[in-house]
């Protein structure tokens, strides 16, 4: 049979009826641990922090979307960034892109410092990149694109490339794009990672991660911290994912729609100074977007004419648009990274970055779009 399509596979692989009642939906082994006939002889499953039948199936679902051999389901986002930095020898240098989520800074400068050395640069800048990588010999290039807040892109592949001649590993946070947008390994990462709390599960009820790569020896490296740490996700939270997931194509699209509707809804609005979404023309590395992307995603950062006392005005009076951290779920989100997602970065990074009280992040969800560009104007009228 040739390959299943996308839109297929979220909905079959892992999704196979129970052979023992025929159930459609699989079912939620809520279960510690498993009967073993004598010691050491069992059925594959002995204890759920290990392993457990339904997260089996969301990794088979998660790997197959991804294009990769191998998936590991984690009990956060950070959970899974956490478990890379532990599989790294003591001392390994990591060269991170300078704009990443704010736990995930927090986690590289306060957590991991006294185990390696992080560096973090400027990765949309090519040329200035392959000096930095031939000066530092990092051992794992750390890249989130689209960036978060500011969507930043960085060529997967260009930088795989470089990575290669130092022998570097290359990890790709995914989590904006999702599985449907983007599918790094195939640009030559040798890891994926997601924040499944967002657009993968994409109903805000579920906190989860997860790490997607082709080597056998990646995967029982990070297999073993993790069984051997114990950030596994329940059974429950992993059969939410499941059920999320089938729709993940559906959301995707709706997602982009009405981002790229509102994107330019804004772009001419006359009290809004920036947008920056990976559609627009505007977009300093819209065509990088086209070339490695298949499509531009959901988020979207503007800059608001003025300062802290506009965004507060504004954030104050959206309706429809929860003022909540998180993003990816299908109802709409807003954000302010320097008070909110973003807070544990020193100010001064965050300027130098360009992470202003102006700055705000809108995570489109699949309303009606009419509704939520009505929301928007009535919030911005708001603003003096
Ligand atoms: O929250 P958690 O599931 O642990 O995922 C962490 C994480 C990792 N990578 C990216 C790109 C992220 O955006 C996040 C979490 N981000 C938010 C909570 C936020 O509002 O930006």
């Amino acid at each position: 049979m040739k390959e299943m399509k996308f839109e297929t596979k979220v909905i079959h692989v892992g999704g196979e009826p129970d052979p023992t009642t025929g159930a459609i939906m699989p079912p939620i082994y809520q279960t510690s641990t498993y009967v073993q006939s004598s010691p050491g002889e069992h059925k594959g499953y002995e204890y759920t922090r290990s392993h457990n039948p339904t997260r089996t199936r969301l990794e088979e679902c998660l790997a197959s979307i991804e294009g990769a051999n191998h998936c590991l389901v984690t009990a956060s986002g950070l959970s899974a960034s956490s478990l890379i930095m532990h599989m790294l020898p003591k001392g390994s240098k990591i060269l991170c892109g300078d704009d990443v989520y704010g736990g995930t800074y927090r986690l590289f400068s306060k957590v991991f410092p006294d185990i390696h050395h992080y560096k973090f640069v400027d990765t949309t800048n090519l040329k200035n990149l392959e000096n930095e990588i031939s000066d530092f010999k990092p051992a794992l290039i750390w890249l989130e694109t689209p960036t978060n807040p500011l969507l930043k892109i960085s060529d997967i592949k260009a930088i795989s490339d470089l990575a290669k001649k130092v022998q570097a590993l290359v990890v790709v946070d995914n989590t904006f794009m999702s599985p449907y947008f983007q599918n790094p390994l195939h640009h030559g990462a040798d890891m994926v990672l997601h924040s499944m709390t967002k657009f993968i599960n994409g109903h805000s009820d579920v906190v989860g991660g997860a790490i997607m790569m082709n080597s056998q020896e990646l995967r029982d490296k990070l297999f073993f911290y993790q069984n051997a740490i114990g950030p596994c996700q329940s059974p429950f939270d992993s059969w939410l994912v499941l059920r999320g997931l089938k729709t993940l194509a559906v959301r995707m699209k709706a997602h982009e729609k009405n981002a790229l509707e509102i994107a330019s809804y804004l772009e001419n609005h006359p009290k809004v100074e920036k947008v920056v979404y990976p559609g627009l023309k505007s977009h300093p590395q819209h065509d990088l977007a086209k070339k490695q992307m298949k499509g531009f995603g959901g988020m979207i950062t503007f800059f608001l004419k003025g300062g802290l006392s506009e965004s507060r005005l504004f954030l104050e009076n959206v309706k429809l648009f929860a003022l909540a951290e998180s993003l990816g779920g299908v109802e709409s989100l807003v954000d302010h990274p320097a008070i909110m997602t973003h807070a544990s970065i020193p100010k001064e990074v965050r300027e130098s970055l360009g992470i202003f009280d102006n700055l705000i992040r809108l995570s489109v969800g699949i309303e009606d779009v009419g509704d939520l560009k009505n929301d928007l104007e009535h919030a911005l009228a708001k603003v003096n």
